[in-house]
């Protein structure tokens, strides 16, 4: 599985380039008139079909803009695919507040996966890489040496202090989705051919395991 992350982050920068469009970098954030730090907390929610193999997650996360003008994301996880890393992102459209939504199952399609792509009109781009270190910008959207991992239980928690946040208006306008389901759970991201979901590509290439891109959780506050 060592192998595997080297050669998902080389395609990184095609992932920011399907998704991105989110690189304006502007200075706006939630104005809060009382000045006090304004904090919001919402449900992570499977986003797959119930009948996806090892996609029944569930989480939080709390978006808490700090009066320094940093910004404190927390993602809490449970249920997710373990000991693996988990790309997460804060999606949304950058500019005007849009109230972006999170796919439900029936974002699926034919192929009964919700892929990356079949997302990006409910959650829109990638605003900011949730890694653990270093670059937060969509460049960093795969890059899986960088992001938290789970734990032998499937449980995850990550919490980053950003001093700046690219493509963040509001809380209020961006969605949390953590990816990443190791459906025939052999404890990598990687091609199975002998497994039905394990076998695809990613939405974004087709040298790109589906496993390590595919939206497994998702919540924000316009849903
Ligand atoms: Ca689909
Ligand atoms: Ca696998
Ligand atoms: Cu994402």
């Amino acid at each position: 599985m060592r192998n595997a992350p080297r050669i998902i982050a080389a395609t990184a920068a095609s992932f920011a380039l399907a998704l991105g469009g989110a690189t304006a970098a502007y200075a706006g954030h939630d104005s809060n008139p009382s000045g006090k730090v304004a904090s919001y907390s919402y449900d992570l929610n499977a986003v797959q079909p119930a009948d996806v193999p090892e996609s029944r997650a569930s989480g939080t996360t709390r978006v808490k803009a700090l009066p320094n003008g940093k910004l404190q994301v927390t993602v809490e996880a449970w249920g997710l695919s373990p000991n693996l890393p988990h790309a997460m992102h804060l999606h949304g459209v950058p500019g005007e507040a849009t109230d972006q939504a999170c796919p439900g199952p029936a974002a699926a399609g034919a192929d009964g996966v919700v892929t990356v792509l079949d997302g990006a009109p409910f959650y829109g781009g990638i605003l900011t890489s949730l890694t653990s270190t270093g670059d937060v910008s969509p460049a960093s959207a795969l890059a899986l040496d960088r992001f938290a991992m789970s734990d032998a239980d499937g449980y995850l928690y990550y919490q980053r202090t950003f001093t700046d946040v690219p493509g963040y208006t509001d809380a209020g306008t961006v969605q949390v989705v953590v990816h990443g389901i190791d459906f025939d759970r052999n404890g990598m991201y990687a091609f199975n051919p002998a497994d039905p979901f394990s076998s695809r590509s990613s939405s974004l290439g087709a040298g790109i395991p589906l496993e390590a891109t595919v939206p497994v959780l998702c919540g924000g506050i316009a849903n």
